[in-house]
């Protein structure tokens, strides 16, 4: 039995590791393919955007940096560098991973890097290298792409020749990375295509990755697999060949729902960030841990501020496997011992260690009920309120 000094030793190391970063359209207006509820808070400006992020920086501790979508964030590209820097100063958060937009425009109606016609793809490409030029302006790492290509019909698309046309747009992206950027790759099975997709699984992504160059990992959305995937075994295989860059955090039921993070399945994140804890701390920086959610009912603040503690909360319990004492069990083949132990750590409540860490660092012990004390929802829903905000159309 390990003493409760010794854990909670532990879980200062833990949860002092631990970061993550938050997605500026999880403070917007989105919705479904079927309608969008408006809510009176939600941000429609950039200026908007970082003060919620500021906010729930200042609750957590751990959100130093917001990740952008150049569309919606820098809809004049570099132009709009300055603009971020000055919102970085005023509301203390940073622009984290940027996100090139492949999938709004008309042209990308039968794909970007892996459209048929030469002038899309050329165009698709400038917009990507526009995205490193954003992210090097931004002293941003990491430049994360999710490409929307795909077909709806057999037969009307070659699947072989667009293998080519994304190896090339990669490889010419790669090429402009300065020597402290990455090129994240995130994979999706399907939607907004129904019968293929251009980057469909992770070894597509990890292909494609090993091809663009050296600065390119695979990113690994959790909400972007079919139901029955073992997510944890394919996170031990990115972290076995070196390919892991990062994750968008979410949860889901049927599929791409974008729910808040370990609201369905706590198991799950607790299993992947076991697979983590185990590679050591040496790798953490590695790995872009970041959030990508849309709350089409909940409220927005409070459904990030819930996220973040939850994510920390998966996280400790991750951290307090005892990995030597399992490793034996392993080797000695003893299944209900092992499976106890793991699983004991995720039944731990660990809120209490959690609440210490925080009120040692002077945060809130409780941070979503230190939002709603705040005044701060009900203060940016009066003042927005009146507004038609603009609204992202992605489903
Ligand atoms: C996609 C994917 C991308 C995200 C967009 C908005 O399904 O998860 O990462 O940027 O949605
Ligand atoms: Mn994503
Ligand atoms: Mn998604």
């Amino acid at each position: 039995m390990r003493s409760d000094a010794a854990l909670q030793e532990m879980a200062v190391q833990a949860l002092d590791s631990f970061q993550v970063e938050i997605p500026s359209w999880g403070f917007a207006n989105t919705g479904t393919r079927f309608g969008k509820f408006l809510q009176a808070g939600a941000a429609s400006t950039l200026e908007e955007k970082f003060s919620d992020a500021g906010q729930v920086h200042m609750l957590t501790g751990v959100t130093p940096t917001l990740a952008l979508h150049v569309l919606w964030d820098l809809p004049n590209g570099v132009a709009d560098s300055a603009v971020v820097h000055q919102m970085e100063d005023r509301y203390g958060v940073s622009a984290g991973s940027i996100n090139p937009n492949l999938f709004q425009d008309q042209e990308y109606k039968f794909g970007s890097l892996c459209n048929p016609s030469i002038e899309i793809r050329e165009r698709a490409i400038s917009h990507m290298l526009d995205s490193v030029a954003i992210a090097r302006e931004l002293g941003s790492r990491d430049i994360s792409l999710w490409l929307p290509d795909g077909s709806n019909y057999p037969g009307t698309q070659s699947m072989r020749r667009r293998i080519e046309w994304r190896e090339e747009g990669l490889v010419r992206t790669h090429e402009r990375l300065a020597p402290n950027q990455r090129l994240l790759v995130e994979y999706k099975p399907f939607e907004p295509a129904f019968y293929h997709t251009d980057i469909g699984d992770w070894g597509m992504a990890s292909h494609l990755a090993m091809k663009a160059g050296p600065q390119a990992r695979v990113l690994v959305d959790t909400g972007h697999h079919y139901a029955t995937q073992n997510i944890e075994q394919i996170v031990a295989w990115l972290l076995h060949t070196n390919m892991l860059g990062g994750f968008h955090f979410n949860d889901r039921r049927y599929a791409d729902d974008d729910l808040t993070l370990g609201s369905i399945d706590p198991y799950q994140i607790f299993r992947i960030f076991h697979e983590i804890q185990l590679s050591g701390p040496g790798l953490l920086p590695e790995i872009a841990f970041m959030i990508d959610q849309s709350h089409n009912l909940k409220g927005k603040m409070e459904a990030m501020v819930q996220t973040v503690a939850t994510a920390q909360m998966l996280w400790l319990k991750a951290a307090l496997v005892d990995r030597e004492m399992l490793q034996q069990f392993q080797e000695k083949c003893d299944l209900v011992a092992a499976e106890e132990l793991f699983r004991g750590a995720f039944w731990l409540d660990v809120r209490p260690l959690l609440g210490e860490w925080r009120q040692k660092r002077g945060l809130p012990g409780d941070p979503l009920a230190a939002l709603a004390e705040s005044g701060y929802v009900q203060r940016i829903s009066n003042e927005r309120g009146g507004k038609r905000a603009p609204v992202n159309s992605y489903a």
